[in-house]
């Protein structure tokens, strides 16, 4: 009734663009990544291999109950397994986190005070009075991290329930970003209270997240003092095990949905061509036989939920854009002394006013002109994410030799 072809014709028309664009726009920054991803997936199949031995197969799909998430879309957690020789980052920071006492309330405070280090009003009272950041004992909640404006004016809440872990850190700050980009645009005329497309809503937290390096975690005095170059490799692993894992999941999503929604795939066919999607995208297969008596696309939140996905993997790309620009304007080089990953635009009062310029804007303008605003590009860009990870796809290579890639 609203004009529109079926749901999935629906969510792709928010992109500024005509929707089959923005599908072909998805599979064109897909093409730019994949040579990545399938460098890590197969380094991180072998290493798989060496620990549990024939059950991961030396030229197919990864099972995906082995990389330490129950949907394979994060792999952080088996950064231990995976690591070798030089590799690993060197530091815990759920540890630290830990050994800290750092509770739930004192991991938002961390989350805000990097806001307010870029020149960001701090949250309002109400934000603390009214938010949820521990799980209740008394009664059932839905715990998956939302953020929240009640008003769309200043009345800011997060529902979270957060665990003193380095994922949760990094979630405070993905919903966080959410936060102030709602009170960002709390200026502009009611219908243009939203951010530039849902893929930057997504990105800005995760761009702040991406300034946690080791030299902030000293400035906070989390860690002695910095590791040096020979950590680098650690870190970027680290990091690739968390956004480069990501993408192939972030895309297949909607790839199913959006076969749902238009007929393609029938109701018959839902499990079965939900695994095809993640073999197809992933490369992963179920730990055992699956049939159409299973649902597995209802175990990931955003299904039943409704929420749409491809979102997430528009920010992944984007934040590593944002990220560099911002890096720019807080005066790392980039290049030479203060590569990518080592540079935090804590503090930094002119990445700030770049990023809140870009926020303000809310929905007013195409999200063209927003990225332009922060980048001086108007196009959505992979180079970002490549560069940041160069040295790691080099590194990558030299541990393939020899070694089948793909499946
Ligand atoms: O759902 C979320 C956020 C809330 S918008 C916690 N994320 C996706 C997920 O958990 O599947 C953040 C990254 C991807
Ligand atoms: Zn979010």
């Amino acid at each position: 009734e609203l004009g529109f072809k079926d749901t999935g014709a629906m969510w792709r028309s928010k992109y500024d663009m005509p929707a089959d664009d923005f599908a072909k726009e998805l599979d064109r920054l897909w093409d730019q990544v994949r040579p990545l991803y399938l460098s890590l997936h197969a380094y991180v199949r072998n290493k798989l291999r060496e620990k549990y031995g024939d059950i991961v197969p030396a030229n197919g799909p990864i099972p995906a109950h082995l990389l330490g998430n129950i949907w394979a879309q994060d792999w952080s957690n088996v950064s231990k397994i995976v690591a070798a020789g030089n590799s690993d980052r060197g530091y815990d920071l759920t540890q630290i986190l830990k050994s800290k006492n750092v509770d739930a309330l004192g991991m938002v405070r961390y989350g805000e005070s990097f806001f307010t280090s870029l020149g960001f009003d701090p949250l309002p009272k109400t934000f603390w009075e009214r938010s949820l950041f521990v799980r209740p004992r008394d009664r059932d909640v839905v715990c998956h991290a939302s953020a929240w404006d009640i008003d769309t004016i200043d009345d800011l809440r997060i529902k979270m329930c957060i665990d003193t872990t380095e994922e949760d850190f990094t979630t405070i700050h993905h919903e966080l970003g959410h936060n102030f980009y709602q009170r960002a645009y709390n200026k502009q005329p009611f219908l243009f209270r939203d951010s530039a497309n849902d893929g930057f809503h997504e990105a800005i937290g995760d761009t702040i997240a991406l300034s946690i390096t080791p030299e902030y975690l000293v400035k906070l005095g989390f860690l002695p003092q910095a590791p040096d170059a020979s950590k680098d490799i650690g870190l970027l692993l680290n990091k690739a095990l968390e956004k480069i894992a990501f993408l192939p999941f972030g895309l297949m999503i909607d790839q199913w949905r959006w076969k749902v929604f238009s007929g393609e795939i029938t109701p018959d066919k839902y499990n079965e061509a939900w695994w095809q999607l993640r073999l197809k995208y992933q490369g992963v297969a179920p730990p055992n036989g699956r049939s159409e008596k299973d649902f597995d696309p209802g175990a990931k939140y955003h299904v039943p939920a409704n929420v749409p996905y491809a979102r997430y993997f528009l920010a992944d790309i984007l934040q590593f854009q944002f990220h560099r620009s911002l890096a720019q304007a807080a005066g790392c080089p980039g290049t030479g002394s203060t590569p990518l990953h080592r540079c935090s635009i804590y503090q930094s009062k002119e990445a700030g006013k770049k990023l809140a310029t870009m926020l303000e804007m809310g929905l007013n303008k195409p999200w063209q002109d927003a990225l332009f605003a922060i980048t001086g590009q108007r196009q959505m860009d992979a180079t970002a994410i490549r560069d940041y990870f160069a040295p790691l796809q080099k590194w990558l290579d030299e541990q393939n030799k020899g070694k089948p890639i793909g499946w």
